[in-house]
């Protein structure tokens, strides 16, 4: 008996089965990788011994005798007798190595603004902003809220709360007065961190009054920080509201790290989920810190000396955490940041800013590789891409033509694309090809990292041979894991481990194929139940995808009287299509039928213009279902932009399409 959640549907596994391009890692690139084949060997034969010599990557204050305490599942303590600063292992420790000099961060302002700060400045510039925080009371264990735009000070900020032992928590630039409310709330945080503004789609757009209005709610706010940032009018209120330039211009450049246990918490970071409450994933420091700096070095083979790494995410993200700020600056890497919005102020700016700086690695998710494929090829051929060499992608399944067309249009056909999956809750990346090592598919995250235990089971929990689907667990405790929801150990233990004993269950749909490589197949609660067969929606949307006149696809199910759900689709149309083309709705149907079978078929497909999604660019198909089900939406505190909705909703009217 199939049941609503049980992922496995065997016409549509036959589908991604029928994936055969490979490609082979380049020869020179795999020829020098920092990680080769024998990693993942040597952390099968000895998985603690493994990330016992990853955690010496860092420099510790006290170096762990221990590596893994599992004593009491699920709260894992990683390297507990160790002592770290972990800002000292982002940004002083390459200064006394001599690194002073090379760049850490090239800041590419929206307007065109720019700024290189050396890691030397990076160094002052935190050492800083630690005697401010500490000057505004902030201690060791206090929780600082952040509400910044792309600019550096998110990742000084950051690096400041880190360096003396306070907990951030980031929340998106994006969000409203509620979201930032409900989040100082939560972690009960002191301080919040902001600016008067920053730049959006060519204009300043302001952040300070969203911060007035959540502080004004909330108890126990004792100082706002605000850097000038667009110089825009801002409401000020004496006694709590502090300049950043001001405070931070007049402290001394000299700061003594602080070394703190590995498990001292380093950041809350809130995630919707589907539903209810956000949760406040709670990450700890040494654990964390080594995870991601070994991630960032073997996913991305990255060359400290050389490389020039890009990655596009929000720092309000985790990706921005954990690829931005910790992972990158552990290693030493020099990053372009940028603040602004991929078509500001022409579509072709993400190339410019590659060809600018001649950026080496380019991580960035599978919703703006799509919107670069509407906009057309023409426009990253008219940039010089020739410096870049390994490609990532994140936060989506890719579909497979999208994957081609990034490897094509992006990577000349040279670049290998690492598709990265991973979760806020794991901290850092878990299951990814390995550019010197992995022959890639199009579509497939592939297989679990060297010391990361990930398997597919079914629903009474039976790992599924080769060819088979179900839900993605990871079977292992990670150093990057999250340590609990904060202040809810029970929601913790709910959430994620109740589901298969023991086991982290990731709300992961996905497939092993017949060599044992891993498939992402969406969020399980996404899977929709027709006619008794379970249909993912990643794989309607990537045969959507596939049909040259779509450029993005989102799939919900819509409950239906005859067969349970119906599949609705709501579609961006690539350049030239017709929107009114009835001929094409029809095109489109058959299509999916012919690339999935018929059952996959939508019975509605509404062409949109814009798609609701999450900072991270998420589809939030919880809202189209809403609209398919004509209810009312749900919560739409974690959307972008509000208003795609109401045009959405104006779509609906449109007759459904006949079987
Ligand atoms: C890093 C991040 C986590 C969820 C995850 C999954 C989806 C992320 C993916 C992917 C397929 C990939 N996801 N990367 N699905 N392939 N390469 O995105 O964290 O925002 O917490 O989202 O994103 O569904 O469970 P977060």
């Amino acid at each position: 008996m199939q049941r609503k959640g049980d992922v496995v549907s065997n016409e549509s596994l036959a589908n991604l089965l029928k994936e055969e391009r490979r490609f082979a890692p380049p020869v020179e690139l795999a020829a020098a990788a920092n990680v080769t084949a024998e990693a993942y060997e040597q952390a099968k034969a000895d998985r603690l011994g493994f990330w016992a010599e990853q955690a010496r990557r860092l420099t510790w204050a006290t170096e762990p005798t221990e590596t893994l305490d599992w004593s009491n599942p699920p709260f894992a303590k990683w390297f507990a007798d160790g002592k770290l600063n972990v800002a000292y292992n982002c940004v002083d420790r390459h200064v006394e190595a001599g690194n002073g000099e090379r760049v850490a961060i090239h800041f590419e302002g929206e307007p065109g603004d720019s700024r290189a700060l050396t890691y030397a400045e990076l160094k002052d510039e935190v050492s800083r902003a630690a005697h401010a925080l500490t000057e505004l009371g902030v201690e060791k264990g206090d929780r600082v809220a952040v509400y910044l735009p792309m600019i550096p000070e998110a990742v000084i900020a950051m690096l400041a709360c880190a360096r003396i032992g306070a907990a951030h928590s980031v929340v998106f630039g994006g969000f409203s007065a509620d979201a930032i409310a409900a989040r100082i709330k939560d972690a009960d945080a002191k301080v919040v961190i902001t600016a008067d503004g920053g730049y959006r789609r060519g204009k300043p757009s302001a952040l300070k009054p969203a911060v007035d209005e959540a502080v004004s709610r909330v108890e126990g706010v004792q100082k706002v920080l605000v850097v000038q940032r667009t110089k825009q009018d801002v409401a000020w209120t004496e006694g709590r509201d502090v300049w950043w330039h001001e405070i931070t211009g007049r402290q001394s450049t000299e700061h003594t790290p602080e070394a703190f246990d590995a498990e001292h918490p380093l950041f809350i970071l809130y995630t919707s989920g589907t539903t209810g409450k956000p949760k406040g994933i709670l990450h700890t420091s040494g654990g964390y810190l080594t995870q991601t700096a070994y991630t960032h070095h073997a996913v991305f083979d990255l060359k400290p000396e050389t490389d020039v790494y890009w990655c596009t995410a929000d720092v309000g993200w985790v990706t921005g955490h954990s690829y931005i700020t910790y992972g990158p600056l552990a290693n030493g890497a020099t990053q372009v940041m940028y603040e602004g919005t991929p078509d500001t102020p022409h579509q072709g700016r993400f190339w410019e800013i590659v060809q600018k700086y001649g950026v080496t690695i380019l991580y960035t998710a599978p919703t703006a590789i799509r919107t670069f494929m509407k906009w057309g090829d023409d426009i990253p051929a008219k940039f010089d891409l020739s410096s870049l060499r390994v490609l990532g992608s994140v936060g989506e399944p890719i579909n497979p033509e999208a994957w081609m067309w990034y490897r094509k249009n992006i990577g000349a056909d040279k670049c290998p694309i690492v598709d990265t999956w991973w979760q806020t809750e794991t901290g850092a990346m878990m299951i990814s090809p390995l550019p010197g090592v992995t022959e890639t598919k199009p579509g497939s995250a592939q297989r679990a990292l060297p010391g990361i235990a990930a398997t597919v089971v079914d629903d009474e929990a039976n790992e599924v041979p080769d060819g088979g689907g179900g839900y993605l667990v990871l079977t292992e405790p990670w150093p990057s894991m999250l340590r609990t929801i904060w202040g809810d150990d029970q929601r913790f233990i709910d959430t994620y481990w109740s589901r298969f004993q023991d086991r982290y269950f990731a709300g992961d749909g996905a497939k092993k194929d017949e060599d044992g490589d891993i498939w992402l197949l969406g969020r399980v609660d996404d899977v929709m139940l027709v006619s008794g067969h379970n249909i993912s929606t990643t794989e309607v949307e990537s045969a959507l995808v596939s049909h040259p006149s779509v450029a993005e696809a989102a799939v919900v199910g819509a409950a239906d009287e005859t067969t349970g759900q119906a599949i609705v689709a709501f579609v961006i149309l690539r350049g030239t299509a017709n929107a009114e083309d009835e001929g094409l709705v029809a095109d489109l149907r058959n299509h999916v039928g012919a690339t999935l079978g018929p059952i996959a078929k939508p019975k509605r497909i509404l062409p949109v213009a814009e798609l609701p999604k999450t900072r991270s660019g998420k589809i939030m198909r919880r809202l189209l279902r809403d609209v398919a089900e004509n209810r009312e939406l749900g919560d739409v505190t974690t959307l972008t932009d509000s208003s795609v909705m109401e045009l959405i909703q104006t779509r609906l009217p449109a007759a459904p399409s006949e079987d």
